[in-house]
């Protein structure tokens, strides 16, 4: 599939998508959302593709948030439709059954910063910079924003983020749990890449239900979560993988994962 703005790329079962308008920053507008989406459904329909990587093109900029040029022409009513639609595409990319990493390769800004989110944990070049800087704007975060920061980063922190509409270095990020680890810049993709086949290497129906039952567990008290665990780590019994899996530890040989049902 052709995009005009983004880049879409499948190699050794790990599928990367780069924003890919530099010189607007990789911001967000409506037909770059659309594109994601669709990006987000070639990625979950591929079998190929165990893994996803979001990052941006060029050198300064992950996304630098949703496109103020085309946002300042809104009418309220567009405003909802954007957020809305902003919001269904992240909640795809949120449940896409694939751990997903967001290489964050700059500014990660207002709409960036809540796509980075979205993803199951972010990797930063140390030159990244973060924020939610919607309030300077005169407007709020629409893309889940405040919702996902204060689950990350706690209410305060997040609440600071968003009220004064500062950023934050990658290094900050990390040390308040927003971002998983932090590389020089001419590293982040190639460590990025580490650990995605590292991922890949592993079942397709374990990485999946991992991914899952974390997710549908931190909405959910702990006792009732726990018992999503019970039924998750019954349903990995139904996979080739844990025959393999299981069956690989005892004859002293490492696993070939298929991500099959038995
Ligand atoms: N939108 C459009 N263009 C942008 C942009 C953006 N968010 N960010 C940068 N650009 C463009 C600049 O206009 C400039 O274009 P030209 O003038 O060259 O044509 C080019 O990218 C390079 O930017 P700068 O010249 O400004 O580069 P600097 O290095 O000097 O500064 C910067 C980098 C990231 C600090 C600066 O560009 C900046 O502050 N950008 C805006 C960051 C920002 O405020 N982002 C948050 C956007 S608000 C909602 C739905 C969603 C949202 C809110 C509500 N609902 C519908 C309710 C989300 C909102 C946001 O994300």
């Amino acid at each position: 599939m052709n995009f005009e703005f983004l880049l879409y790329n499948v190699a050794e079962g790990i599928a990367t998508i780069t924003f890919n308008r530099p010189k607007a920053l990789n911001a967000l507008s409506p037909a770059v959302m659309e594109e994601l989406d669709k990006a987000i459904a070639l990625a979950r329909d591929d079998d190929e593709v165990k893994v996803v990587i979001l990052t941006g093109a060029g050198d300064k900029a992950y996304v630098a948030g949703a496109d103020i040029k085309i946002m300042s022409e809104f009418t309220p009513l567009m405003a909802k439709k954007f957020s809305v639609r902003g919001q269904e595409v992240l909640f795809n990319l949120a449940s896409l059954p694939k751990p997903v990493i967001a290489c964050v390769n700059g500014f990660a800004l207002g709409g960036g910063n809540e796509v980075a989110m979205a993803c199951d944990f972010i990797y930063a070049s140390d030159k990244a910079r973060f924020g939610q800087p919607e309030i300077n704007l005169g407007v709020i975060p629409g893309f889940g924003g405040t919702q996902r920061l204060a689950r990350l980063v706690g209410k305060g922190l997040a609440k600071e983020i968003c009220l004064t509409g500062g950023m934050i270095s990658a290094q900050e990020a990390k040390e308040i749990g927003l971002v998983n680890k932090v590389f020089p810049h001419a590293e982040l993709m190639a460590k990025t890449l580490e650990t995605a086949k590292l991922m890949a290497s592993k079942g397709v129906v374990a990485l999946r239900e991992i991914k899952q039952v974390i997710d549908e567990g931190l909405d959910t008290d702990l006792r009732n979560a726990c018992l999503k665990e019970i039924d998750r780590f019954a349903l990995c019994f139904t996979s080739e993988d844990q025959i393999e899996g299981m069956g690989a530890f005892l004859e002293k040989r490492s696993p070939s994962f298929k991500g099959k049902l038995a």
